[in-house]
């Protein structure tokens, strides 16, 4: 290839769709075998995605072109309770739900969402690469989807606002707030006094912009890569939730793949899991000082008031009543006494 035939090559990638882009890997002249659809709800440049697409090249080349990964990232085909249709019908072999949004499907999943349940990642790492996070793999393995061990990490969860920083629970009273499609998100929320409303994650940046919301809450590399700080003042350092993403397939094109090309997918997405972990951990530290450059006053509360206000609601106990004796007391075997 000529420079120029390349140049030209290279801008006609550029105009494709990214999902028309296969793995970086020129396309073979014979169809993969097994040709299957990623969906997820964030933006390319987010480090879920980077570190998706090096999978899905990695696969490609382990495979020998048999298996071919093509990513449908920023809700391309849908919002997130869409997608959770489609990969559950088979319309979409793999997605990436918060565990917070695969517990409208598998509401145990959602424990690793209680409020202020974890210090720091030590434990959520603990937790979730242990008995907990196998504790819910196993039931999100009743619903037909198969969950790849390593949890991807969405990060602790921090507020923005429009409106005032967020400094105690009182700060909280009456605050229009957009929360994730998650029965706990909005039982927290209500708990703390705000008037959460659940959107998908599509809608957030609009109905920020146009006020239908004042604040929302997510991890603070979303914030960033979301460009949250153009329609919000204020970032309350919160830490309320640790979220993280689990990488999940449709249950029989898993079942589809022969053992050999099982553990090559396998390996790579895993093995994507820990390194996309280790560049969320790094963005947490250099981010606050990014999005203060772009305006956001960022603020760091201390836990106290939130965690009584959520006890003296009862919050902690009607959730160990619904997640059940056995998966409360794997949360509180990593994390100390809530209830
Ligand atoms: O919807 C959100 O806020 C997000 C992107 O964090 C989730 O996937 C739950």
């Amino acid at each position: 290839m000529t420079d120029t035939t390349r140049r030209t090559a290279l801008r006609t990638l550029g105009a494709l769709p990214a999902a028309a882009v296969v793995a970086g890997v020129p396309r073979l002249a014979r169809a993969a075998e097994f040709s299957y659809k990623y969906g997820n709800n964030l933006p390319v440049s987010h480090p879920l995605n980077v570190r998706a697409q090096e999978a899905a090249d990695r696969v490609a080349r382990e495979t020998k072109g048999r298996v071919e990964i093509k990513i449908f990232p920023n809700n391309q085909l849908g919002g997130d309770t869409d997608m959770l249709a489609q990969v559950r019908s088979g319309g979409l072999e793999f997605f990436t739900p918060s565990a917070l949004v695969i517990a409208t499907l598998v509401p145990v999943a959602a424990i690793n969402a209680v409020g202020f349940a974890f210090s720091d990642y030590n434990q959520v790492w603990a937790a979730m690469d242990g008995p907990l996070g196998a504790h819910v793999r196993a039931a999100i393995a009743k619903s037909r989807l198969y969950a790849f061990e390593k949890m991807w990490d969405n990060g602790f969860r921090q507020a923005t606002s429009s409106k005032a920083a967020i400094a105690t629970a009182k700060d909280l009273d009456g605050l229009k707030i957009r929360v994730p499609v998650s029965p706990l998100s909005i039982s927290m929320f209500k708990a703390l006094g705000a008037a959460p409303a659940s959107l998908q994650f599509s809608e957030v940046y609009s109905s920020l912009q146009t006020k239908i919301v004042d604040a929302q809450e997510n991890p603070l590399p979303i914030i960033q890569v979301a460009k949250l700080y153009e329609v919000q003042k204020f970032c309350s350092l919160t830490n309320h939730i640790w979220d993280g993403y689990w990488f999940i397939a449709n249950g029989r094109a898993w079942e589809a793949l022969p053992a050999d090309l099982k553990t090559i997918v396998a390996r790579a997405i895993n093995e994507a899991g820990l390194q996309q972990r280790d560049d969320i951990r790094k963005l947490n530290d250099s981010v606050v000082g990014d999005l203060q450059s772009k305006g956001l006053a960022i603020n760091r509360p201390a836990a106290d008031t939130f965690r009584l206000k959520l006890r003296d609601a009862g919050f902690y106990n009607e959730w160990k009543g619904r997640f059940g004796a056995e998966a409360w007391n794997l949360l509180e075997g990593a994390v100390g006494k809530l209830a």
